[in-house]
């Protein structure tokens, strides 16, 4: 109810009419007698007491805002409706509400600047994906876990093309490997998208959300490479000082792979529940192209190397602005939104 009422306060903020029938509409839609300031009143009776102590506030501000735009326009229509007269067209305009950015949103903007700043092109793909492009020529065995129904996203299993089944994608790797299908090294991209995975929503997993992955091809490319590409990244996007560390870890699409953690930016790496008491985060996945992937895209192992990366847009976001529930981010509260810098596009 209240954000129905926002919704109203801001929609007689902005009413100005330009004559005396539009003012009257004005009147009879909100201050008649079956007009929405009495139904609001009504609908306040049935709620509880303690949303009365709340909605009260909100409700008269409601009353009060449609009396006052009445009044005030009253006088300029009583003697004749034309525009000219009836407003003073010298006086300042009236604000408009102005909306601000979604938090990921933010981030994303942000992380595309960093690596744009270091020759990074975004390049965007397909969210429904065929089995070659989003598992099989990422290097996934047959068998592997992801390739489940309880992982995957089906929309045709069995579709008997040769690309496989159709399923909604669940990282966007599969961008990079139509990148790299359809042209010739160097590449040098990011690739943000939505993605999605069959998982029970909860205050850390959605079964949507956003990551940006990054992807660079080239002779010579390097791990000394990657560590400093991320290195830069760190320090731009969490602050320089910023610690980095890399645990090896495993990937089918990487070889050697690695997760990458930060020194803490809540306690400083001094330890506290959000880094477990160890000072550190993981923040992303990384490892150089496996060779595999590489052939299957048509590209020279031998004469060529890269290395490649993922993080998860969310996870970044409650990380930078230490937001504690995932789900804040899907349900347009206009609480939380209103919290994060306001932004003309
Ligand atoms: C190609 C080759 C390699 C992309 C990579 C990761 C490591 C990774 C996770 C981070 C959090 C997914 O959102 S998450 O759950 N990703 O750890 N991603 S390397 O590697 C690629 C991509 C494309 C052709």
């Amino acid at each position: 109810m209240q954000s129905k009422i926002e919704g109203y306060i801001a929609e007689i903020k902005a009413f100005v009419p330009t004559s005396a029938d539009e003012l009257e509409q004005f009147r009879i839609k909100f201050l008649g007698r079956k007009g929405i300031i009495g139904d609001l009143f009504e609908e306040f009776k049935t709620v509880s007491p303690e949303e009365k102590r709340l909605l009260g506030k909100v409700l008269n501000e409601c009353k009060q805002a449609a009396e006052a735009k009445f009044n005030d326009f009253k006088e300029s229509f009583t003697q004749e409706s034309d525009i000219a007269s009836a407003i003073d067209l010298t006086l300042p305009g009236m604000p408009v509400a102005v909306g601000s950015r979604h938090p990921l949103s933010l981030v994303r903007k942000e992380i595309v600047e960093i690596f744009s700043r270091i020759g990074f092109t975004v390049a965007e793909g397909p969210e429904i994906e065929d089995d070659w492009h989003n598992f099989s020529a990422l290097n996934f065995p047959e068998e592997h876990p992801a390739r489940d129904m309880q992982d995957t996203f089906f929309i045709e299993k069995n579709s008997g093309s040769e690309k496989g089944d159709v399923a909604l994608r669940t990282h966007t790797s599969s961008v990079q490997v139509r990148m790299m299908e359809a042209g010739k090294p160097p590449f040098r991209s990011i690739m943000p998208g939505r993605v999605f995975r069959n998982e029970a929503i909860s205050a850390r997993a959605h079964c949507i959300f956003h990551q940006v992955e990054g992807l660079y091809i080239d002779e010579n490319v390097s791990f000394a490479d990657l560590k400093q590409t991320l290195y830069y990244f760190v320090q731009e996007l969490f602050g320089k000082g910023t610690e980095v560390r890399f645990r090896p870890s495993f990937f089918p699409f990487t070889e050697p792979s690695a997760e990458m953690d930060i020194s803490c930016k809540i306690c400083g790496g001094e330890g506290c529940n959000v880094c477990k008491y160890s000072g550190w985060v993981e923040i992303l996945g990384c490892g150089m192209v496996d060779p595999n992937v590489l052939e299957n895209c048509n590209i020279d192992p031998e004469k060529y190397t890269g290395f490649a990366f993922g993080m998860g847009i969310e996870r970044i976001t409650m990380l930078k602005y230490q937001i504690k529930d995932l789900r804040l981010f899907f349900e347009n509260d206009l609480r939380f939104l209103k919290q994060f810098k306001s932004e003309i596009i």
